[in-house]
């Protein structure tokens, strides 16, 4: 019996030496030490030895057994080593290898514009505030002095949602809602920045979709005079210290009285150029006082408050500032002309 033990164990140990992977190991330790494998069996036969060999053959199977069982366990380390540095030496980095430069983009020029402009009104005490795309008639049109017989309503050719819900063609539903939350006391002090729609046929200068910046204040003793002077400020930070402004009467429903504002010419200084259109002068945005059916529509007593508004559309500040042809270029996304935007 222990020859037999004997030979098992070499034949085991043989056979651990030859394995190759963790599998053929497993194999091993199931036809040797399972339950139905020949030591097991062995054992089992133990009954039949005398009483003076059975403590001998005993000892030496446990011998035999621990013996494979200390071998697969170093074979398994051993494979399980060999298969980490397998892995090591192929998934080895190359820290010497230079770096691949991650692209680095940078903020469309709409974008830019934009936050210059909320960055300067942000200094002189204004907040942004934005609301929906999607509105009523009544913030849209109606609360802006607006109602729906108005002649006024078709200089904004408007996408119907249904009969009481369009697309905004102005951010001054987002002025006209924050005047509300106000609960008619002041100061208001805000800008919206956002997108618009109208229904227009998209060309140089026209898009059925654009973005609108418009600022709104409204406090007791608000004049025109204080307009003048945000308006002024603007215009210098924007095209320049030496610029001059000028304001010519105009219409708009949500305000009276109402003004167009013109900068002198940043390229000829007012000489006259193509810029310009040889008149010295750049329109560049609306304005007025806020109209007192707007002021107590949203809450407030006309007799007590006044307000100035105005409104601007960026992607024209942004034409003319970069010299920019088309207006379908901001929307097109053309890498050629977004990149010219980069910093230095
Ligand atoms: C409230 C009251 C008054 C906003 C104003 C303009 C004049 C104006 C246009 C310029 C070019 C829009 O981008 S554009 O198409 N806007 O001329 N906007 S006053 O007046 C308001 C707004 C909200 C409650």
């Amino acid at each position: 019996m222990q020859d037999r033990l004997q030979a098992l164990k070499e034949e085991a140990l043989l056979k651990i030496e030859q394995a190759s992977d963790l599998k053929a190991l497993q194999d091993v330790k199931v036809s040797y030490l399972g339950k139905k494998g020949p030591i097991t069996e062995v054992l089992k036969g133990m009954g039949k030895l005398s009483p003076e060999e059975r403590p001998v053959v005993g000892a030496y199977a446990n011998e035999v057994r621990d013996a494979i069982t200390s071998a697969l366990e170093s074979k398994v380390a051993e494979l399980e080593q060999a298969v980490i540095e397998e892995k090591l030496k192929k998934e080895s980095i190359d820290v010497t290898l230079p770096g691949r430069p991650v692209r680095q983009g940078n903020a469309h020029p709409l974008t830019a514009v934009i936050e210059e402009i909320e960055d300067l009104f942000l200094t002189m005490g204004f907040t942004v505030a934005e609301g929906p795309e999607v509105e009523t008639d009544y913030y849209n049109f109606e609360a802006l002095n607006l109602p729906k017989d108005h002649p006024a309503r078709d200089m904004q050719d408007s996408f119907f949602i249904t009969e009481d819900i369009l697309l905004r063609t102005q951010t001054s539903p987002v002025q006209a809602r924050t005047m509300e939350k106000h609960h008619g006391r002041g100061p208001v002090k805000i800008i919206s920045p956002g997108k618009v729609y109208r229904r227009d046929d998209d060309d140089a200068t026209h898009s059925h979709q654009f973005m609108q910046i418009e600022g709104l204040v409204v406090e007791e003793n608000v004049r025109l005079s204080d307009l003048k002077g945000v308006l002024e400020t603007f215009a210098k930070k924007m095209f320049g210290e030496d610029r001059k402004i000028r304001l010519r009467p105009s219409f708009f429903p949500f305000t009276e009285p109402s003004v167009e504002m013109d900068i002198s010419c940043f390229k000829c200084g007012g000489k006259g150029c193509s810029i310009c259109k040889h008149t010295g002068w750049i329109e560049i945005l609306g304005a007025g006082m806020v109209h007192p059916n707007v002021l107590e529509m949203a809450g407030f007593d006309s007799k007590k408050y006044t307000g100035f508004a105005f409104g601007m559309g960026p992607e024209r500040i942004a034409m003319l500032k970069y010299g920019i042809d088309d207006i379908r270029h901001f929307y097109t996304n053309d890498l050629r002309f977004l990149k010219q935007f980069k910093k230095a």
